[in-house]
């Protein structure tokens, strides 16, 4: 992304989700019929391939869900295939379908988010509790990635808020730091040689945090999120460039201090603290004006980008006083 130039890949195939999943639940029986026969033939390792690690043994599973008043409305859905087999997550590879093809291995349970620092209450949830313990909205949200293209997404999951207010956040409390789950053995596709300060670590301002737009995500499509988007559970903050989203999380650590992220890191010129979605300021390397909505008919492709991703209305005034051209 965020190293090489934004990657052109077209999003050829665009399949429905119902013959997506007929079609993928068949070539799984197929396969492993033919993994059986052929066990001996082919190694070990890709007879396990064949079998299933391409996707969670979790994948599909639906989850009971609410309508969402948040929800964005007049945009046309991404497909499910788009949204799972176009992604950015750096520890599995840094082509865009990468992820899709190698995160199969992540230990989606058991799984635990540990909340930890400036709290009165920290605690450490079973992905399990996190599920049941308030109720699973369907939110819809426009999804703009730094790299200047997007989708729309109906994500499932409810405020970070509703998780941050049981463990009651200390006055001092102004940040929050996410970080992402890291096992080199697991992530073989790590990007070492970038120099990324692994685990992926990104972080909000508290009342960014507690704004209710910015949503625990354990969901997409009704369905528990497939591994490619960061299961079991993500942050989704819809008004900022999508590398503010950091996906299987283990940790939140609530601190009184800007934290260090992994993209800030890499260049504060080019990935600020902030990063507010803002058409009017650029990438050093790309214009933020337009974005390439993944999968749309090549006559619609181009959208404006706009100011918070069109979320100004319900996140403008956590900005007041700040320059927005310095914010970014
Ligand atoms: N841990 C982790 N989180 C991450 C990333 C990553 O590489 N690693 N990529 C980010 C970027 S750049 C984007 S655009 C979104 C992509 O989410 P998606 O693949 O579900 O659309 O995840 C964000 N969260
Ligand atoms: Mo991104």
């Amino acid at each position: 992304m965020l190293i090489r130039k934004p990657s052109d890949i077209k999003s050829s195939e665009i399949t429905s989700r119902d013959h997506y999943v007929d079609r993928r639940s068949f070539m799984r029986g197929a396969l492993s019929g033919a993994a059986m026969l052929g066990a001996a033939a082919v190694g070990a390792d890709r007879v396990a391939d064949l079998i299933s690690p391409r996707t969670s043994a979790l994948a599909g599973t639906k989850l009971e869900t609410v309508k969402s008043p948040l929800s964005t409305t007049g945009e046309t859905l991404t497909t499910y295939q788009d949204i799972t087999t176009y992604n950015n997550f750096y520890e599995f590879g840094v082509d865009k379908g990468a992820p899709s093809k190698n995160a199969g291995g992540l230990p989606t349970r058991p799984w635990t988010l540990k909340v930890e620092g400036l709290v009165n209450k920290p605690q450490t949830f079973d992905i399990d509790t996190l599920l049941k313990m308030h109720p699973l909205e369907d939110r819809v949200y426009r999804h703009r990635c730094v790299e200047a293209w997007s989708m729309v997404i109906p994500w499932v999951g409810y405020s970070l808020s509703e998780l941050l207010k049981q463990c009651d956040p200390q006055s001092k409390a102004k940040y929050v730091e996410f970080h992402s789950y890291f096992d080199k053995k697991v992530e073989k596709w790590y990007y070492e040689d970038a120099g990324i300060n692994w685990p992926y670590t990104e972080g909000l301002r508290m009342d960014e945090a507690m704004h209710p737009l910015t949503l625990l995500t354990m969901g997409l499509y009704g369905e528990v999120l497939p591994n490619q988007d960061g299961a079991p559970v993500r942050i989704v903050v819809p008004w900022k460039y999508g590398f503010k989203s950091a996906k299987s999380i283990v940790t939140i650590k609530v601190t009184d201090k800007q934290p260090n992220t992994t993209w800030n890191l890499q260049g504060a010129n080019e990935y600020g603290f902030y990063s507010n979605v803002n058409p009017t300021v650029d990438h050093p390397r790309w214009s933020q004006k337009t974005e390439r909505r993944i999968g749309a008919a090549f006559y619609d492709q181009r959208k404006q980008t706009l100011m918070f991703n069109g979320y100004g209305d319900q996140v403008a005034s956590l900005y007041n006083g700040m320059d927005l051209k310095k914010n970014f």
